[in-house]
């Protein structure tokens, strides 16, 4: 049997991040994968992680199944995290999922049971596992212009012209913050022509949540999807717990489900619930359940939400001082986009061999599409790294 197959294609970030481990230099510098990192270069469990982690040890009297859902408690604070009280009850269902990896992909495997083989639109570029998880799904994916690389800029006429061209029935996958892997965020408006544009032609919104609190803040940073809930009769949102909890490997997500039509949002749901029976039956407990335990506990929160405002605040400082040290090192304005970029990812423009001689001459680790992570730059390194970004491309 295994003799007929051919090796796959490695995921390229994944790759990196083996090839920077790998790399013995003691002044590396690691801007590949998309993982926040503190001023120390670490990674490290969260204060309120690791209390409501002691909490749930103490606690938890059993490991038995908790069901097909998940964590009922968790599904409740996630859609209200995500939504707001606004949209409660009977417009949404909510499921947990294997991060924000497992809601794209059972939220996938749900819509193509209701239409095969739908067309779902992409942004050009997006994150490269959307590809691998909707048309693992079925779904045919299909790009639409997004992205100016010369100016930083979000091409929306472009991007409302492609999505014009959309049949009725087709899904219209957008980030809900912090784009992956451009930084380019839509405004309020734009969030509210495409919603006008899914209501009257048809499309589903199908929203990527995997940074809320990474950009303007927590709230701020679902206003978008907010908004688009209240105009359109149906959509669903994947939302990931990784970044914002920082639970990475604990794999806690939601797939959540919101519709004006209760009856159809019961089936949809029935749907979603026999999707995961059909794949891996019931997602792991730990990671939802210590994030429930964060959400629940009003003196837990304070400290995840102080914490988190710390992360979004020294990428936010990052951003505005790499782009200084790019300007002073480039004695031009080119760089300057990635001062109003969000989130933990812009673009440098870079070609393919300018990255390759960062990584082997300076040690710098930059994703082949030029995508820098934010969080992994340090403010004692910024000058040297602008100088040698800027030395490898003029
Ligand atoms: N969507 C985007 C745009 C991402 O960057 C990520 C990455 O981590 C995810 C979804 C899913 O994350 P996870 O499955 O680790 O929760
Ligand atoms: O884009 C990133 O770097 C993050 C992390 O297969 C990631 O989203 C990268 C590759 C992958 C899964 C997650």
């Amino acid at each position: 049997m295994f003799e007929k197959l051919q090796p796959a294609p490695p995921d390229k970030i994944l790759a990196l991040l083996a090839q920077y481990r790998e790399d013995g230099r003691a002044d590396k510098i690691d801007l590949g994968v998309g993982v926040y990192k503190d001023e120390q270069g670490e990674t490290p469990v969260m204060r309120s992680i690791r209390e409501a982690e002691k909490r749930l040890y103490e606690e938890q009297t059993t490991k038995s199944y908790v069901g097909l859902q998940g964590d009922k408690a968790f599904c409740a604070v996630m859609g209200t995290l995500v939504l707001g009280d606004a949209i409660l009850g009977e417009r949404m269902r909510v499921c947990q999922s294997l991060g924000g990896s497992g809601a794209l992909s059972i939220i996938a495997m749900m819509i193509n049971r209701a239409r095969p083989n739908a067309t779902v639109w992409l942004s050009d570029p997006s994150w490269p596992n959307h590809i691998p998880l909707l048309s693992g799904a079925g779904l045919k994916p299909q790009s639409y212009p997004y992205y100016d690389a010369a100016t930083g800029a979000i091409l929306f006429e472009e991007m409302m012209a492609a999505l014009r061209g959309a049949e009725a029935g087709d899904i219209v996958l957008l980030h809900g913050c912090c784009h992956n892997p451009t930084g380019a965020d839509l405004s309020l408006e734009q969030w509210a022509a495409i919603a006008d544009l899914c209501a009257e032609k048809g499309l589903f919104p199908f929203v990527d949540l995997a940074y809320q609190g990474f950009g303007d803040g927590l709230e701020e940073d679902v206003a978008g999807v907010r908004l688009m809930a209240q105009k359109v009769p149906e959509l669903a949102i994947a939302a990931s717990c990784s970044k914002n909890f920082a639970v990475y490997r604990e794999r806690a997500g939601a797939a959540i489900l919101v519709s004006n039509d209760a009856g159809a949002l019961d089936n949809a749901f029935s749907q979603l619930l026999s999707v995961k029976r059909s794949v891996y039956s019931m997602p792991p407990d730990h990671g939802g359940a210590i994030v429930r335990i964060v959400l629940e506990d009003a003196g837990l929160r304070a400290d995840w939400m102080e914490e988190l405002e710390g992360m979004r605040s020294r990428m936010v400082t990052l951003r505005r001082d790499f782009a200084d040290a790019l300007r002073r090192a480039s004695n031009s304005e080119r760089f300057d986009f990635i001062a109003e970029q969000k989130g933990m990812f812009s673009r440098l423009g870079l070609t393919t061999g300018q990255i390759d001689t960062l990584r082997n001459d300076h040690g710098i680790y930059i994703v082949g599409d030029s995508r820098i992570n934010i969080a992994g730059l340090h403010h004692d390194k910024l000058d040297d790294l602008a100088r040698a970004i800027v030395a490898v491309s003029s």
